[in-house]
Protein backbone atom coordinates (compact mmCIF):
# COMPACT_ATOMS: atom_id res chain seq x y z
CA UNK A 1 0.00 0.00 0.00
CA UNK A 2 2.74 2.59 0.67
CA UNK A 3 4.58 1.34 -2.30
CA UNK A 4 1.51 1.74 -4.49
CA UNK A 5 1.22 5.38 -2.83
CA UNK A 6 4.43 6.30 -3.81
CA UNK A 7 4.33 5.15 -7.41
CA UNK A 8 0.88 7.66 -7.89
CA UNK A 9 2.75 10.68 -5.88
CA UNK A 10 6.09 9.61 -8.08
CA UNK A 11 3.73 9.87 -11.24
CA UNK A 12 2.23 13.46 -10.61
CA UNK A 13 5.53 15.13 -9.68
CA UNK A 14 6.19 13.70 -12.98
CA UNK A 15 3.16 15.05 -14.92
CA UNK A 16 3.40 18.15 -13.16
CA UNK A 17 6.60 18.98 -14.05
CA UNK A 18 5.92 17.88 -17.39
CA UNK A 19 3.36 21.06 -17.50
CA UNK A 20 5.69 23.38 -15.64
CA UNK A 21 8.06 23.09 -18.29
CA UNK A 22 5.50 23.03 -20.85
CA UNK A 23 3.77 26.56 -19.55
CA UNK A 24 7.26 27.75 -19.27
CA UNK A 25 8.11 26.82 -23.41
CA UNK A 26 5.24 28.94 -23.87
CA UNK A 27 5.64 31.52 -21.87
CA UNK A 28 8.92 33.02 -22.80
CA UNK A 29 8.00 32.82 -26.59
CA UNK A 30 6.59 35.87 -28.19
CA UNK A 31 2.55 36.02 -28.42
CA UNK A 32 1.46 36.14 -32.01
CA UNK A 33 -2.24 36.71 -32.61
CA UNK A 34 -3.92 34.14 -34.55
CA UNK A 35 -4.14 34.60 -38.22
CA UNK A 36 -7.18 32.87 -38.86
CA UNK A 37 -10.88 33.44 -37.64
CA UNK A 38 -11.67 31.20 -34.54
CA UNK A 39 -14.13 28.47 -35.44
CA UNK A 40 -17.46 28.15 -33.66
CA UNK A 41 -18.26 31.36 -34.66
CA UNK A 42 -16.51 32.73 -31.96
CA UNK A 43 -15.38 36.44 -32.00
CA UNK A 44 -11.71 37.07 -33.18
CA UNK A 45 -8.90 39.11 -30.89
CA UNK A 46 -10.20 42.46 -30.29
CA UNK A 47 -8.39 45.49 -30.55
CA UNK A 48 -6.67 46.04 -27.68
CA UNK A 49 -4.97 49.08 -25.38
CA UNK A 50 -1.51 47.91 -26.10
CA UNK A 51 1.31 50.60 -28.02
CA UNK A 52 1.59 48.29 -30.32
CA UNK A 53 0.15 49.35 -33.91
CA UNK A 54 -2.61 46.75 -34.88
CA UNK A 55 -4.34 46.16 -38.62
CA UNK A 56 -7.13 44.29 -39.77
CA UNK A 57 -7.56 42.72 -42.90
CA UNK A 58 -11.55 43.05 -42.81
CA UNK A 59 -13.83 46.28 -42.30
CA UNK A 60 -14.29 48.11 -39.52
CA UNK A 61 -17.78 49.65 -38.55
CA UNK A 62 -17.51 51.62 -35.17
CA UNK A 63 -19.98 53.35 -33.46
CA UNK A 64 -22.93 51.39 -33.52
CA UNK A 65 -24.40 52.02 -30.31
CA UNK A 66 -24.49 55.83 -31.12
CA UNK A 67 -21.99 57.34 -28.18
CA UNK A 68 -21.71 61.24 -29.17
CA UNK A 69 -17.87 61.12 -29.99
CA UNK A 70 -18.16 58.55 -33.07
CA UNK A 71 -14.27 58.47 -33.62
CA UNK A 72 -11.62 60.21 -32.34
CA UNK A 73 -8.16 60.27 -33.67
CA UNK A 74 -6.63 61.84 -30.49
CA UNK A 75 -2.93 62.44 -32.60
CA UNK A 76 -0.60 61.54 -35.67
CA UNK A 77 -2.07 62.09 -38.99
CA UNK A 78 -4.50 60.19 -41.19
CA UNK A 79 -4.73 59.14 -44.49
CA UNK A 80 -7.40 57.44 -46.44
CA UNK A 81 -5.85 56.06 -50.14
CA UNK A 82 -2.67 55.97 -48.73
CA UNK A 83 0.00 54.91 -46.06
CA UNK A 84 1.86 58.30 -45.84
CA UNK A 85 -0.44 60.99 -45.37
CA UNK A 86 1.07 64.40 -44.82
CA UNK A 87 -1.54 66.34 -43.38
CA UNK A 88 -3.83 65.95 -40.37
CA UNK A 89 -5.82 64.13 -42.92
CA UNK A 90 -4.99 63.42 -46.15
CA UNK A 91 -6.92 61.89 -48.87
CA UNK A 92 -5.62 60.19 -52.43
CA UNK A 93 -8.20 59.99 -54.53
CA UNK A 94 -11.63 62.12 -54.78
CA UNK A 95 -13.80 62.95 -52.29
CA UNK A 96 -17.79 62.92 -52.58
CA UNK A 97 -19.82 65.50 -50.33
CA UNK A 98 -23.75 65.40 -50.16
CA UNK A 99 -25.00 68.51 -50.13
CA UNK A 100 -26.40 69.62 -47.06
CA UNK A 101 -29.38 71.35 -46.83
CA UNK A 102 -28.32 74.66 -46.00
CA UNK A 103 -25.16 76.42 -45.67
CA UNK A 104 -23.69 75.71 -42.07
CA UNK A 105 -23.17 78.62 -40.08
CA UNK A 106 -19.62 79.94 -39.80
CA UNK A 107 -17.72 78.52 -36.30
CA UNK A 108 -15.28 80.65 -34.78
CA UNK A 109 -11.38 79.69 -35.67
CA UNK A 110 -12.65 76.93 -38.41
CA UNK A 111 -13.47 77.63 -42.20
CA UNK A 112 -16.27 74.91 -43.42
CA UNK A 113 -16.08 73.34 -46.43
CA UNK A 114 -19.37 72.17 -47.30
CA UNK A 115 -21.16 70.84 -50.51
CA UNK A 116 -23.57 72.52 -53.63
CA UNK A 117 -24.46 71.13 -56.14
CA UNK A 118 -24.44 71.80 -59.34
CA UNK A 119 -25.64 69.93 -62.40
CA UNK A 120 -22.58 70.21 -64.52
CA UNK A 121 -25.09 70.26 -67.89
CA UNK A 122 -25.20 74.52 -67.17
CA UNK A 123 -21.59 74.65 -67.51
CA UNK A 124 -21.22 74.97 -71.24
CA UNK A 125 -17.38 76.30 -71.27
CA UNK A 126 -14.70 75.31 -69.22
CA UNK A 127 -11.30 76.05 -69.65
CA UNK A 128 -8.63 75.35 -67.23
CA UNK A 129 -5.65 76.11 -69.32
CA UNK A 130 -4.25 73.26 -67.75
CA UNK A 131 -0.56 71.96 -69.45
CA UNK A 132 2.87 72.88 -70.70
CA UNK A 133 4.55 75.29 -70.81
CA UNK A 134 4.24 76.83 -74.37
CA UNK A 135 1.47 74.33 -75.34
CA UNK A 136 -0.99 75.65 -77.71
CA UNK A 137 -3.66 72.62 -76.85
CA UNK A 138 -6.49 73.99 -74.63
CA UNK A 139 -9.08 71.54 -73.84
CA UNK A 140 -12.81 72.29 -73.19
CA UNK A 141 -13.63 70.11 -70.21
CA UNK A 142 -17.46 71.07 -70.12
CA UNK A 143 -19.47 68.08 -70.80
CA UNK A 144 -19.86 69.91 -74.32
CA UNK A 145 -15.99 69.12 -74.65
CA UNK A 146 -16.30 72.09 -77.21
CA UNK A 147 -13.05 72.50 -79.91
CA UNK A 148 -10.64 75.08 -78.72
CA UNK A 149 -8.19 76.61 -81.01
CA UNK A 150 -5.66 79.39 -79.96
CA UNK A 151 -4.66 82.17 -82.92
CA UNK A 152 -1.68 84.67 -82.62
CA UNK A 153 0.87 83.81 -79.86
CA UNK A 154 -1.82 82.10 -77.37
CA UNK A 155 0.15 79.47 -75.42
CA UNK A 156 -0.16 77.75 -72.11
CA UNK A 157 2.55 79.50 -69.59
CA UNK A 158 3.21 78.38 -66.23
CA UNK A 159 4.40 81.99 -65.29
CA UNK A 160 1.21 82.44 -63.70
CA UNK A 161 -1.52 80.65 -62.71
CA UNK A 162 -4.19 80.80 -60.07
CA UNK A 163 -5.81 76.90 -60.91
CA UNK A 164 -3.41 73.69 -61.94
CA UNK A 165 0.18 75.50 -62.09
CA UNK A 166 -0.13 77.14 -65.53
CA UNK A 167 -3.18 79.71 -67.61
CA UNK A 168 -3.30 80.96 -70.82
CA UNK A 169 -1.20 83.81 -72.26
CA UNK A 170 -2.22 86.19 -74.34
CA UNK A 171 0.74 89.22 -75.22
CA UNK A 172 -2.03 91.71 -75.74
CA UNK A 173 -1.56 91.64 -79.89
CA UNK A 174 -3.45 89.28 -81.92
CA UNK A 175 -3.78 86.68 -79.59
CA UNK A 176 -6.93 85.05 -78.75
CA UNK A 177 -8.53 81.48 -78.24
CA UNK A 178 -11.52 80.91 -80.60
CA UNK A 179 -14.27 77.91 -80.70
CA UNK A 180 -16.87 77.47 -83.46
CA UNK A 181 -20.84 78.59 -83.00
CA UNK A 182 -22.73 76.51 -81.19
CA UNK A 183 -26.14 76.89 -79.55
CA UNK A 184 -24.13 76.76 -76.24
CA UNK A 185 -23.38 80.30 -76.38
CA UNK A 186 -27.35 81.24 -76.91
CA UNK A 187 -27.89 82.57 -73.64
CA UNK A 188 -31.25 83.59 -73.95
CA UNK A 189 -33.11 85.57 -71.40
CA UNK A 190 -32.47 83.57 -68.65
CA UNK A 191 -29.53 84.17 -65.70
CA UNK A 192 -26.21 83.17 -66.76
CA UNK A 193 -22.69 83.33 -65.58
CA UNK A 194 -19.40 84.17 -67.04
CA UNK A 195 -16.66 83.42 -64.94
CA UNK A 196 -13.06 83.81 -65.08
CA UNK A 197 -9.75 84.94 -63.42
CA UNK A 198 -7.42 87.25 -65.56
CA UNK A 199 -4.05 89.12 -64.50
CA UNK A 200 -3.98 92.13 -66.98
CA UNK A 201 -0.56 93.77 -67.33
CA UNK A 202 -2.11 97.07 -67.71
CA UNK A 203 -6.05 98.06 -68.10
CA UNK A 204 -5.68 101.47 -70.00
CA UNK A 205 -6.47 100.46 -73.17
CA UNK A 206 -9.91 98.33 -74.58
CA UNK A 207 -8.91 94.67 -74.07
CA UNK A 208 -11.67 91.98 -74.94
CA UNK A 209 -11.68 89.21 -72.78
CA UNK A 210 -14.98 87.16 -73.78
CA UNK A 211 -17.24 87.52 -76.43
CA UNK A 212 -19.26 85.94 -78.75
CA UNK A 213 -19.40 87.25 -82.28
CA UNK A 214 -19.88 86.92 -86.09
CA UNK A 215 -17.01 86.60 -88.51
CA UNK A 216 -18.56 89.17 -90.35
CA UNK A 217 -19.68 91.91 -88.10
CA UNK A 218 -17.71 94.45 -85.63
CA UNK A 219 -20.99 93.94 -83.54
CA UNK A 220 -20.21 91.51 -80.85
CA UNK A 221 -23.68 89.37 -79.53
CA UNK A 222 -22.22 89.90 -76.13
CA UNK A 223 -18.17 91.26 -74.76
CA UNK A 224 -17.03 91.37 -71.47
CA UNK A 225 -13.98 93.70 -72.11
CA UNK A 226 -11.73 96.31 -69.89
CA UNK A 227 -11.99 99.79 -70.64
CA UNK A 228 -10.55 102.71 -69.12
CA UNK A 229 -10.07 100.65 -66.01
CA UNK A 230 -13.05 99.13 -65.53
CA UNK A 231 -14.90 95.83 -66.59
CA UNK A 232 -17.69 96.32 -68.89
CA UNK A 233 -20.42 94.37 -71.29
CA UNK A 234 -21.74 94.73 -73.66
CA UNK A 235 -24.83 93.33 -75.50
CA UNK A 236 -27.37 93.09 -78.47
CA UNK A 237 -29.92 91.59 -79.71
CA UNK A 238 -30.29 92.56 -83.60
CA UNK A 239 -25.99 92.50 -83.99
CA UNK A 240 -26.14 96.14 -85.41
CA UNK A 241 -26.34 97.95 -82.16
CA UNK A 242 -25.56 97.13 -78.24
CA UNK A 243 -29.19 97.63 -77.56
CA UNK A 244 -29.08 94.97 -74.67
CA UNK A 245 -26.28 96.79 -73.14
CA UNK A 246 -23.57 99.35 -74.27
CA UNK A 247 -20.42 99.73 -71.75
CA UNK A 248 -22.20 98.37 -68.66
CA UNK A 249 -19.49 99.17 -65.83
CA UNK A 250 -18.69 95.46 -63.69
CA UNK A 251 -16.35 97.01 -61.54
CA UNK A 252 -13.00 98.38 -61.75
CA UNK A 253 -9.92 96.84 -63.29
CA UNK A 254 -6.27 96.97 -62.14
CA UNK A 255 -3.27 95.89 -63.46
CA UNK A 256 -2.05 91.99 -62.32
CA UNK A 257 -4.51 91.76 -59.60
CA UNK A 258 -7.77 89.32 -59.80
CA UNK A 259 -10.08 87.96 -59.57
CA UNK A 260 -12.51 89.02 -62.08
CA UNK A 261 -16.33 87.35 -62.32
CA UNK A 262 -19.40 88.51 -63.31
CA UNK A 263 -22.87 86.82 -63.15
CA1 LIG B 1 -5.00 76.61 -64.98
CA1 LIG C 1 0.50 88.18 -80.41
Amino acid sequence: MRSLTKQILTGFIILTLGVFIGVTIKLVRAWVEPDQLPPGGNIAAPLNTGSAGQSKKGGLTLNVGGAQYGLIVADGLVGIGTTTPNEKLTVEGNLSLKEGDSSPAATNGYTKIYSKNVDASYTKLLLHADGSNGSTVFGDSSLSAHGVTAYGNAKISTTQSKFGGSSAYFDGSGDYLGAGDSNDWDIGSADFTLDFWVRPSNVGSDKTLFAKRSNSTSVNYFVVYISSGSYKFAATSNGSSWDIASGASMGSANANLGPFGSS
